[in-house]
């Protein structure tokens, strides 16, 4: 199990006109929102991210198409995919994280605790191992597991 990770699945009302997701921070998700960015008409074999987080916790939601992400805590290294609006992966602070085949078209949307700051991302693999097994050994900050 990857450290500060979690599958939430999110509320969805379905009905013959079609479905609605709701939401609500601090609820649905245990963070509130402060920016929302997405990402999307991806070239053909895009391979994104390649850095972890010291502080931000985010949702990533694949809001349309399929898109893999690698997650990685510094002991343990999964691949998981996002298929359906109805899921979002939660990813805390020093987790490392890329994303990989995106489909076709594929959207994915992230809800984000702060403002964008260049300054709080890990993009050197061999600093983010030296700094997560701190980050994992103080009281409190294993985050929960999916
Ligand atoms: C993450 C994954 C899932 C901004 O100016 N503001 C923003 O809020 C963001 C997110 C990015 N940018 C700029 C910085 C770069 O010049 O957009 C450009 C592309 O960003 P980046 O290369 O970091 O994109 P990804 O897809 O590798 O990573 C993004 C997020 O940055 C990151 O926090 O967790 O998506």
């Amino acid at each position: 199990m990857v450290r500060n990770t979690q599958f939430i699945d999110l509320p969805h009302w379905d009905d013959d006109t079609g479905s609605l997701v709701a939401i609500e921070a601090e609820g649905t998700i245990p963070f509130g929102v402060q920016r929302v960015y997405y990402i999307f008409e991806t070239t053909p074999g895009a391979h994104r991210g390649f850095h972890s987080h010291r502080d931000l916790a985010q949702l990533l939601i694949c809001v349309h198409g399929s898109i893999d992400i690698i997650i990685d805590d510094g002991c343990t290294r999964e691949q998981v995919t996002l298929d359906t609006p109805t899921k979002g992966l939660y990813i805390g602070p020093y987790v490392w994280r890329e994303m990989l085949n995106f489909s076709d078209g594929s959207v994915l949307v992230v809800l984000a605790n702060h403002h964008y700051d260049p300054a709080d991302y890990i993009r050197d693999y061999d600093q983010f191992m030296q700094e997560a097994p701190a980050f994992f050994a103080s009281a409190g900050q294993d985050g929960g597991a999916r």
